[in-house]
């Protein structure tokens, strides 16, 4: 489906939803397209490279429709290499803890890594003359309609305009060298990284300088941190904490709860990654569920807004096994310890202690 790999873990095939098996993410640095997870809230468009326009507008000079040809020729060209992950990345834990009823049970794989390429939305915003005032916010709009809003709505999302303006949130024709595929958004997406993956609007067909938060429901309603005791059915536009940052994260790719393993030594692979832009500083792995700890060795990322991949070689001996991760970024700070303690009625934002268990014979 979509071009992915057969063995993808599909969640809806209409809204696309799908993740690849951690195992096939530790492989490399940066995700094949076809490993790569795709979340989407409606049908995904159609749209040819020649048909695609871009209408910027709001509280700018001078307001334009671009085509991609314009865009590609009067713009310079910027790549970055970024994780995109999901807010909902890891909710499986939470709804371990307690039910999330109708959202996905994503496990560890709604993060991918890709070199994305295009130009700098600042330099649209430059060239448009956006104006440039504390408080104001950029909104995007994807053509496709979500019948799971409400009331159902094109998707749309926003970001402040100081992210906006930062040099590494792109409009992204290209993933990996290849033209955006239409399930990643193809022609034109939005890319901002170190932000929840729901700010990269795909397909983005309008951009809006405004002095609020959209009022879109995937801004004002969902992709917000509800209180535990709030019942999710009566969130009214506004209520919770919009998110935008994602937090310092780290999770194992090479194994699965339960797996078995042969006695003798067993080598772990994961990622780490640190919220805005901050650098991984250590990665922590126990096999005796958190009370001793040994270091991984890290792997330098590809970049600042990309993962940064670990290894942890450990002897084990027949049993069980219980396997904690957790990373530290440079300001010291670290995961929090238990999956309850992040409970939220969506879903949103599992960033506690990666845990499985082993089974050595
Ligand atoms: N237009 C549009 N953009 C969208 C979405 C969508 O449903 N429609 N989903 C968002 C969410 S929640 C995520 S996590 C990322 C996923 O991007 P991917 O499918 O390329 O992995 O796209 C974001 N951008
Ligand atoms: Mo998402």
């Amino acid at each position: 489906m979509w071009g992915k790999r057969s063995d993808m873990i599909i969640h809806d095939a209409d809204p696309f939803n799908a993740e690849p098996p951690p195992q096939a993410l530790a492989a490399e640095a940066i995700t094949p397209v076809d490993v790569f997870y795709s979340r989407n809230h409606g049908t995904i468009p159609d749209i040819g490279a020649q048909d695609w326009q871009l209408s910027v507008g709001g509280r700018v000079a001078r307001p334009h429709v671009f085509t991609l040809d314009e865009i590609r020729q009067r713009f310079a060209r910027a790549t970055v290499i970024a994780t995109m992950q999901c807010a909902g990345n890891r909710r499986a834990g939470l709804i371990a803890v307690r039910s999330i009823p109708g959202e996905d049970p994503w496990g560890s794989g709604a993060v991918s890594t890709a070199e994305w390429c295009g130009v700098r939305l600042a330099d649209i915003l430059d060239d448009v003359g956006a104006e440039d005032a504390d408080g104001l916010h950029v909104a995007f709009d994807g053509p496709d309609v979500s019948y799971l809003a409400n009331p159902p709505q094109n998707y749309g999302s926003s970001i402040d305009i100081v992210k906006a303006r930062s040099p590494e949130v792109l409009l992204a024709w290209s993933m990996n060298g290849q033209p955006l595929p239409r399930v990643h958004g193809g022609p034109v997406r939005v890319v901002v990284p170190g932000y929840i993956g729901a700010r990269s609007v795909k397909w983005v067909t309008a951009i809006t300088v405004g002095d609020a938060p959209t009022d879109n429901y995937f801004q004002a309603s969902a992709y917000r941190i509800v209180a535990p005791d709030i019942d999710p059915e009566t969130i009214a536009p506004g209520d919770g904490i919009s998110l935008s940052t994602l937090a310092l994260n780290s999770d194992i790719l090479s194994h699965r709860d339960g797996d078995q393993v042969p006695a003798g030594a067993l080598t772990l692979v994961g990622y780490a990654q640190a919220a805005d832009g901050r650098r991984v500083a250590r990665v922590d792995v126990s096999t005796d569920d958190g009370i001793t700890w040994g270091q991984a060795d890290i792997n330098l990322p590809a970049g600042r807004w990309a993962w940064c991949r670990w290894t942890y070689t450990v002897q084990c001996h027949p049993g069980r096994l219980a396997v904690a991760v957790r990373a530290f970024d440079d300001t010291a700070a670290t995961q929090p310890e238990s999956a309850a303690a992040l409970w939220n009625p969506k879903g949103y934002l599992n960033n506690s202690w990666a845990r499985i268990t082993l089974n050595v014979t």
